[in-house]
């Protein structure tokens, strides 16, 4: 399973974590989705270690996204689907969320500011059928990672395009990468293209190479045997 990744944890240099005092900003800001996880008296959950770099993890290779080509898409059960091009993704209106990063592989990386619009607004734009339960997020290079709808539409899930204000980088998903603060980090896909809507639950990528089909890791829903789904 691991083999699958192709490039290696390699520490980013140059990538500096928030300030204190910028922290203490974030948490006074109303405007600022704060990630209830954050919150925790230990933030760091069982079997994970904190880091303070940002590793690069992804099966294939980087994306580099032509951003005058790149679509964002809607579509599954909606009543009739949407395609927005890059300028009508970033006009869409803007959030904030400070969260904690969980990789399955056990490094934790806390104080990440994202920015970006929300998965609710996402949702806004189309008329859900009522039968959707799922969705399946796609990216590009066939990277897929399944989410429940509530799940989806936690009030602290985004599709990010900034980190600690700066734009988010190829390597770690640019143009827009989803960020679910509540899952491992494999359910945020990076270079995402759509989002579509499904009735049942099916296995993206890594969830069909092993890992859980929830991924909660407070409770160590790391490996598919430990799944309800099997
Ligand atoms: N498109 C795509 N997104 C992906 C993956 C991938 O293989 N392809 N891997 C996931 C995994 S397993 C992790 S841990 C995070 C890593 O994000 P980072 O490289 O920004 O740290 O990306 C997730 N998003
Ligand atoms: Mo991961």
């Amino acid at each position: 399973m691991r083999g699958l990744f192709n490039a290696a944890k390699k520490k980013i240099k140059g990538q500096k974590p928030l300030t204190e005092e910028k922290i203490n900003d974030i948490l006074a800001d109303k405007n600022i989705i704060i990630s209830e996880d954050t919150r925790r008296e230990n933030r760091i959950p069982p079997g994970q270690h904190e880091i303070k770099s940002w590793p690069v993890l992804h099966a294939g290779s980087v994306q580099n996204i032509d951003t005058s080509k790149w679509k964002f898409k809607i579509f599954g059960l909606v009543e009739e689907e949407k395609e927005l091009n890059y300028d009508e993704f970033m006009s869409l209106p803007q959030t904030k969320v400070f969260s904690d990063i969980h990789c399955v592989t056990t490094w934790s990386k806390l104080n990440n500011l994202w920015e970006g619009v929300s998965s609710n607004t996402i949702k806004e734009l189309v008329d859900v059928q009522k039968e959707a339960k799922y969705v399946m997020v796609h990216a590009s290079g066939n990277f897929t990672t399944n989410l429940s709808i509530k799940d989806f539409l936690e009030p602290d899930v985004l599709f990010a395009t900034r980190h600690n204000e700066n734009p988010i980088t190829s390597k770690h998903g640019a143009p827009v990468r989803l960020v679910v603060p509540k899952l491992y980090f494999w359910k945020g896909a990076k270079w995402v293209t759509g989002i579509e809507f499904m009735a049942e639950d099916k296995p993206g990528f890594w969830e069909s190479n092993g890992y859980h089909m929830h991924g909660d890791p407070w409770k160590e829903e790391r490996y598919s045997w430990k799944s309800d789904y099997i």
